[in-house]
């Protein structure tokens, strides 16, 4: 028998066999075409729909500038490093290299992702530089992505700190004008359909659902220049003596525009880490004091609306002191005995400035007070501004008439003072505090006060700022200047303290046709010198020097620099067009 014979031949078997093959072989071609040609639509769609994402497109905040343009808050972009959890769950491996790249602690990196683990995204690292990002994604972690994001800026740092203010991590205004004209400055965010890969990481923008509406910027009235200026002259006089804290406020009286605004102690807004409400705050308008003798040349003017007193009116000062009643005898540090409406103002007599008070109706004071603002919130609207108080005049009795004449028993904030100072400086006209440029559109403001007692009144404060006037410190070669110094002691729990002082000086210059107002407060100082002329005064006079020059206001005072006026020889400007000869008629020069 031959070996073919003994194997059984199963004929139908291969037959069968190959039949499933082949069947198997054109259902798989089938599937494949069916899927490649048919349904390929259907599948892409549902592919994409599993790695499509919607994600957030923040929008660019805008910037704020100073009056000429100069950034005082700016945008940057940067990336933030955020993770899925659940993804990263999965590379434990690489969490070491992670926490190292990003510089943070492995036990907090652990923590936090098991923390979150049950979220779908977390942020590890917020505002890093670019460079950064590149290595972390070098890692190739997945669940590992970037986004992109904005930080915040500030070029000036502290010198603008307590104006500007500054924005949280999410870009949110927090305080000062980031948080005053948060809407204004934010912008919208936007919303786009990314496609993400298997690591979280975008592999194509598939469409903007919506683009982000940047935010607008924002000119403020201050001129960098006088504020790095006022900055650096306060800051210097507060560490010099010691002091706990001061402000200064520059304002332009024709307008109201705030120049500068600054005070100490101060924060650097870049790095926030030694933050505290002391450097916060904007004490220029969250504080407020007693103005002391500052608030005179107020009273003044309303003894000089009464009609009652003129600038030459003699006061009896007696030996100095002045008792009112039982609970109030009012003094002086010196004894002036009979002096004229001026000299109270020179020398800054409480028993005088009383005295006029007392002959005065309660409500002729309190409306002159009122209308210059004082005791009342300015419309600044910055966040934390203070009131102050001005109490009603039907419930004074004789001690508040005369302690209120020369500034105690109401308060004020350094803007309210400057305000009022101002409206002196412009013949009574009252321009409302303003942080934005008034760009031409200037109110014509309201008239609190006669032009002629305003004139007077500022005549009284140039003898002030003059050689035997208690100012003399505030005193700017070149030009004429008025104001007025205050020593105030400071409240305390047993009454009015015996050390503790509130050195002041407001004043305004040229005082002949008066431009800017300014009002410094040094707070506590501790030195052997104390009093507003000693140590208030001598900033103000050194920061308007500078403004003046800066702003090209001209010297009305051209004397105390020693320039007699028959020197000055003013240069002929040559002829624009040829000089007429004799009997030659203008038309064809005009
Ligand atoms: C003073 C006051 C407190 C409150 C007095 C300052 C009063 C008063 C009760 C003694 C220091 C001091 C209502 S002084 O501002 O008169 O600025 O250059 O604090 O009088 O009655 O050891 N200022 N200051 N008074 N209180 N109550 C003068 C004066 C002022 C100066 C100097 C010397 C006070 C010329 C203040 C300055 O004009």
């Amino acid at each position: 028998m031959s070996e073919r014979e003994k194997i059984p031949h199963y004929a139908g078997r291969l037959r069968f066999v190959l039949g499933v093959l082949g069947l198997a072989t054109a259902l798989l071609l089938w599937r494949v075409v069916d899927l490649h040609v048919f349904n390929r639509d259907f599948l892409q769609h549902q592919g994409d729909a599993r790695a499509l994402r919607v994600v957030e497109v923040p929008a660019h905040r805008g910037m704020i500038t100073d009056r000429h343009g100069e950034p005082l808050a700016i945008s940057t972009p940067v990336e933030s490093v955020w993770a899925n959890p659940r993804e990263l769950a999965a590379a434990r491996d690489k969490w070491k290299a992670l926490a190292r790249v990003l510089e943070l602690d492995l036990r907090g990196l652990e923590q936090l992702l098991a923390k979150r683990q049950e979220r779908e995204f977390v942020y590890l690292r917020r505002h890093i530089t670019p460079e950064l990002a590149q290595k972390v994604m070098a890692l190739e972690i997945p669940g590992v992505a970037l986004q992109r994001e904005y930080r915040r800026y500030y070029p000036a740092g502290e010198v603008f700190a307590h104006v500007v203010g500054f924005t949280n991590i999410d870009d949110a205004g927090q305080e000062g004008i980031e948080l005053l004209h948060n809407a204004w400055l934010k912008g919208t965010p936007g919303s786009k359909r990314v496609i993400k890969d298997r690591l979280g990481r975008i592999v194509e923008n598939v469409e903007s659902i919506s683009e982000p509406r940047p935010g607008q910027d924002l000119r403020l009235a201050l001129d960098r220049r006088i504020q790095y200026l006022a900055y650096r002259e306060l800051k210097a006089t507060v560490s010099r003596n010691q002091a706990r804290a001061g402000s200064a406020v520059v304002l332009d009286v024709t307008t109201g525009e705030v120049l500068a605004m600054v005070n100490q102690p101060a924060y650097n807004p870049n790095n926030r880490g030694d933050l505290n409400s002391e450097r916060l705050r904007n004490r220029t308008v969250t504080d407020v004091f007693e103005p002391g003798s500052t608030i005179k040349p107020f009273t003044v003017a309303a003894a000089l609306e009464s009609g009652k007193f003129r600038p030459d009116t003699p006061i009896d000062t007696g030996s100095g002191f002045l008792r009112v009643n039982s609970r109030l005898t009012v003094r002086d540090v010196h004894n002036y005995g009979r002096i004229d409406v001026r000299r109270v103002i020179q020398k800054s007599s409480n028993v005088g400035a009383a005295t006029i008070a007392l002959a005065i109706k309660p409500q002729q004071l309190w409306d002159l007070f009122n209308r210059v603002g004082l005791g009342t919130m300015t419309s600044s609207a910055f966040p934390g501004e203070a009131t102050g108080l001005l109490t009603d005049f039907t419930r004074w009795r004789e001690t508040e008439r005369a302690t209120l004449s020369y500034g105690y028993g109401l308060s004020v904030t350094a803007l309210q003072l400057a305000q009022a100072y101002a409206a002196l400086a412009a013949d009574g006209r009252m321009h409302a505090a303003t942080l934005l440029p008034a760009d031409g559109h200037v109110q014509d403001g309201s008239q609190v006060m006669r032009p002629e007692i305003a004139q007077q009144v500022r005549a009284m404060l140039e003898l002030a700022v003059g050689k035997d006037g208690t100012g003399s410190r505030a005193a700017v070669p070149g030009y004429r200047v008025g104001g007025k110094t205050g020593t105030a002691r400071k409240v305390t729990a047993g009454g009015y303290s015996d050390s503790r002082y509130l050195a002041l000086f407001a004043g305004f210059a040229p005082a002949d046709a008066p431009r800017l107002a300014m009002v410094v407060v040094i707070d506590e100082p501790q030195g052997t010198e104390y009093y507003g002329g000693q140590v208030a005064a001598p900033v103000f006079g050194r920061v308007m020097s500078g403004a003046l020059r800066l702003l090209d206001i001209a010297p009305d005072d051209l004397e105390s620099l020693g320039v007699k006026l028959a020197d000055v020889t003013v240069p002929v400007p040559a002829p624009a067009v040829p000089l007429m000869r004799t009997g030659a008629t203008t038309r064809g020069v005009l």
